[in-house]
């Protein structure tokens, strides 16, 4: 077990209170070779721990225990824990009998692996953690708690057989005290047994009721096990850490700095003790000081409140210098000064607004807040990412160039903040009500709670400056109920008076931050339930050109919201397009899924919000890729609208974003992950094929050498340089440098060029994988092998012999289909087909070849859960159900009957992923002809790949 001190100041300079002995900082290995893995930060006892190494371990403990006596100690206790679910309702002295118990450690979710299977859903329902605690004996005078930073989403905790305490909402840090469930027998430590029962259900009464994201089930952040001295700051408010850090009056000449919050006496005499803070400097140099007498009754918690010494000329927080001053808060007592307990907050100082026509200003600058929106997942992993990748996430933001994070949906783990505090990155956070509301007292009650502990525990990060609370309120409206009928009204007015509470409370907790609503691209909708009069922000999340529509609604919208919400300062909250990276298109299409649309997307957009001052910030949706279990898509489960991959690596459009946002010279080659690529020939006698490349950068100017032969120069706009490159076969490398070569780079790319011909001399043909239906190619780096889109055949060459592409029913995709298929992770090669052809010629030399041919019937019912994702507005949305025609046909191959027995009854089950692989001898010079023979309905073939041998 590892014992860690919460982080903790170094010493403090002035001798004030604090004692050379002063051990409240060690990090303890109580294990056998505990001596030589302890370590302190700071001075202490830490220095002497190696020549205390030859002390017996129990001569060691007791001088350890007895110099920390007062302070408060904070361990983690992620190791060992045993995890079981229960289908069957287990009450809790059962489950911890019971068997089959499986080892993990914390952070843990259990549906890390089932969100990503074929089987629709993800399990839902009752998980037990246990682990046995060993609690000093020297514990036994202090107040001891354990603290969940998260859990989803109902937890009932048991110490020792007992109810400790419980917890609705799986977003929110929680405290359970548990010092009366100990069980202390003589100098052993106590051996305690927690016990904790977790259900992901779904609670009408607990936000989130549906979202486009999974709610994993687990107790997927850390826990740590607190033992603060009888006297302390107050551990019992919202799992906040009892004091509260606001800075009232911050200007370039001076700050004001009050520490306020509440201590508890829970010691059985009464207590006459000092509540010292101090402000140290980046360097540690005190810079004020205040202190406060305080005298508690026994069993008494008394408020007190600091306003510290005015500093003058302060270093102010900016995300250019985001510099933090501590706020170290003591309790001491007695002539000795005895430590009682410490609290550290990061202070940074700084003052914003925003103004409705000219945006946001920060420090008295106008300052376009741009950045992304962040879910806490990563694959493989669920939502129990250690703080390491939730660090990286807000780094990777800050190398995008970004300056302002959208929390969304939920309070997500203390890391986060605390690292936009560290990298200067402003904070929006909201708790997650999301699409809809229940019209009952407990869900207004929890919604209250979540958003008092969201308020209270993340108010001492510098970084925040928004609290939020509603995302898309309206977009799932209850059966039955519509925006114009009785029941309608009704419901918006419940949203609105839901809205009305949250924002009151809201500015009553904390009057220095604004509020905010974000809502969906339904203008009317919004205005009709009153809530962009309410919260002091409106967020829309805009999708013009995506879900629905052009790219120009959206400067549209934008410039209706000015007109018409005059006084309301704008944020655009979300936008953003799917991006696969694995797709790519020169004729990109809404919704095709491609790099290139959602690049053509974004330079729109970011283009449409800059020419707006008005628009006072962005954030992108979303910052990387992440799993949403009902969504089919490309890759099922997946959300791929986002800057980054899941496994973090930048797609084209986080290279746009830092060419526009990053101060020093930058310069980078676009579709870095796009180094496999394919293509025909560019005639029957050419050697190479023309695709486009770009260069994003910020230089006025790009030069592109393809193995050392120069291209030219091209002019970059708006922070794009478009080449098209003649690539040949083989091994392209680009060198792509800046006009006066600040600053340069290089990609490899590997070609796969095609004969036009295929009997081509200079082009001998070796293989050709073909995705029908579809006007995309596809790269599949595993295989190394690339897809290419289907073409008419022409003499000569190959291709499909009448026919038209499969378009799924609706106006969403411009062809395909998006349900997952089964029984492959190729979906979007099944997902595409051509309906009705009668032919798939290849014109290939004599000789022995092999022949795959992929089929999926798309046409199948009932139509799985639909995303409504009807950001638009009014009128559109998720594409219809369609019913399986009966289907058969046969497929003859250069005349054989390779193929005979198609239909539903047999191979054709809807959606499901079915390959045949037929060798085949092409003969005559007659190539290989593949057949389609109708029986009922059409014909079809969603890809073939044909292999020389
Ligand atoms: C939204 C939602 C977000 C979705 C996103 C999308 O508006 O707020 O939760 O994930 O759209 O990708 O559809």
């Amino acid at each position: 077990m590892k014992i860690t001190a919460r982080p903790h100041p170094r010493p403090l300079p002035s001798g004030r209170g604090v004692h050379s002995d002063d051990v409240g900082d060690v990090v303890w290995h109580p294990s056998p070779g505990g001596c030589g893995a302890s370590s302190q930060r700071g001075t202490g006892v830490g220095s002497l721990l190696p020549r205390l190494c030859c002390l017996s371990f129990f001569l060691l403990l007791s001088l350890l225990t007895q110099s920390a006596i007062a302070q408060r100690v904070v361990q983690s206790v992620n190791s060992s824990w045993l995890f079981r679910k229960d289908e069957v309702g287990l009450e809790p002295a059962q489950a911890a009998a019971a068997k089959g118990w499986e080892a993990i450690s914390l952070p843990h979710t259990w549906n890390a692996a089932d969100v990503l299977d074929d089987e629709p859903g993800y399990y839902r329902g009752v998980g037990w953690y246990k682990k046995t605690l060993y609690v000093p004996a020297a514990w036994q005078q202090r107040r001891v708690y354990l603290y969940f930073e998260g859990a989803n989403q109902e937890a009932e905790v048991y110490v020792n057989g007992q109810l400790a305490g419980r917890h609705a909402g799986g977003y929110t840090a929680f405290r359970v005290p548990i010092s009366g469930l100990l069980k202390f027998s003589g100098q052993a430590p106590a051996a305690t047994e927690v016990l904790v029962r977790l259900t992901n259900r779904h609670n009408p009464d607990i936000p989130p009721l549906s979202a486009d994201f999974t709610f994993y089930g687990g107790i997927y952040r850390d826990v740590y096990l607190e033992a603060a001295a009888p006297v302390h700051f107050d551990l019992d408010n919202y799992a906040s850490n009892g004091t509260f850090v606001t800075t009232p009056a911050v200007s370039a000449e001076a700050a004001e700095v009050v520490v306020a919050g509440a201590l508890t006496n829970e010691s059985v005499t009464a207590r006459k003790v000092t509540v010292l803070t101090q402000l140290l400097d980046r360097d540690g140099r005190t810079v004020a000081k205040q202190q406060t007498a305080l005298t508690l009754k026994a069993g008494e918690k008394r408020t007190f409140r600091q306003p510290l010494p005015r500093l003058h000329r302060p270093q102010l927080w900016s995300p250019d210098a985001p510099y933090l001053y501590r706020a170290v808060s003591q309790v001491l007592e007695g002539k000795q000064a005895t430590l009682l307990d410490e609290v550290t907050n990061q202070v940074g100082l700084r003052w914003y607004r925003f103004d409705a026509a000219q945006g946001f200003f920060l420090n008295g600058k106008p300052l376009k807040l741009i950045g992304t929106n962040r879910h806490q997942d990563y694959p493989g992993l669920g939502n129990a990412l250690p703080n390491a990748l939730h660090e990286r996430d807000v780094q990777l933001l800050k190398q995008l160039g970004g300056n302002f994070l959208r929390v969304s949906h939920y309070p997500q783990d203390p890391a986060v903040l605390q690292a936009c505090d560290r990298l200067g990155i402003l904070a929006s956070v909201e708790i997650p009500i999301v699409n809809a509301i229940t019209d009952s007292k407990s869900f207004f009650a929890n919604c209250r709670t979540m958003q008092t502990e969201m308020i209270r525990q993340g108010y001492n990060h510098p970084s925040v400056i928004i609290w939020a609370y509603m995302n898309e309120v309206l977009l799932r409206l209850p059966a039955g109920i519509k925006r114009d009928n009785e029941p309608g009204k009704v419901y918006l007015r419940r949203v609105n008076r839901l809205a009305q509470e949250l924002d009151s409370l809201t500015r009553r907790e904390d009057p220095a931050r604004y509020t905010m609503i974000v809502n969906h691209g339904d203008f009317e909708l919004y205005q009709l339930a009153g809530l962009p009069a309410i919260a002091q922000l409106v967020g829309w999340n805009l999708y013009q050109g995506w879900y629905s529509g052009d790219l120009e609604g959206f400067p549209k919208f934008l410039d209706r919201h000015r007109q018409e919400l005059p006084t309301k300062p704008l944020l655009v909250t979300e936008y953003g397009a799917d991006s696969d990276v694995r797709l790519h298109s020169f004729q990109p299409q809404r919704f095709d899924k491609t790099s290139e649309y959602a690049n053509r997307y974004h330079q729109f957009y970011l283009k449409a919000m800059l020419d707006r001052p008005f628009v006072a910030g962005s954030t992108v949706w979303n910052l990387a890729e992440f799993n949403s279990e009902t969504r089919q898509e490309a890759v099922p489960h997946i959300n791929n609208k986002s800057l980054l991959t899941g496994d973090r690596q930048p797609k084209d459009a986080y290279l746009f974003y830092q060419a526009h946002l990053v101060k020093t010279p930058f310069l980078k080659i676009g579709s870095r992950s796009w180094t496999l690529r394919a293509g025909q020939a560019a005639g029957p006698d050419s050697l190479f094929c023309r695709q486009p490349v770009e260069v994003y950068t910020n230089q006025p100017a790009v030069r592109l050498l393809l193995n050392g032969r120069d291209l030219g120069t091209r002019p970059a706009e708006f922070g794009v340089a478009r080449f098209t490159v003649p690539f040949g076969a083989g091994l392209n490398q680009l060198r792509a440098q800046a006009q006066d070569l600040a600053v340069e780079d290089f990609a490899d790319i590997e070609f796969q060029l095609l004969p036009t011909r295929l009997d081509s001399p200079q082009l001998p043909f070796t293989e050709l994988n073909v995705s029908l239906g579809d006007a995309r190619t596809f790269t599949d780096d595993k295989l190394h092998q690339v897809w290419v889109p289907e073409q008419a055949y022409t003499p000569g060459s190959w291709g499909y012999v009448g026919g038209q592409a499969y378009k799924q029913p609706g106006d969403r995709l411009p062809y395909g289909s998006d349900r997952d298929i089964l029984g492959t992770a190729y979906d979007a090669i099944y997902e595409t087909q051509r309906l009705g052809l009668s032919q798939f010629r290849l014109d290939l030399p004599d000789g022995e070849y092999e022949v795959v041919l992929h089929f999926a019937e798309l046409e199948a019912a009932p139509q799985g859960e639909q995303l409504v994702y009807n950001l638009a507005g009014a009128g559109t949305g998720a594409s219809t159900a369609t019913s399986a025609p009966g289907r058969a046909f046969s497929v003859l191959v250069n005349g054989v009957d390779a193929l005979p027995e198609l239909s539903l009854d047999t191979y054709l089950r809807p959606l499901q992923a079915n390959s045949f692989k037929v060798p085949v001898s092409a003969r005559g010079g007659r190539g290989i002809i593949v057949e389609f023979k109708p029986g009922k309905g059409q014909p079809f073939l969603n890809g073939i790949q044909v292999k020389r041998l």
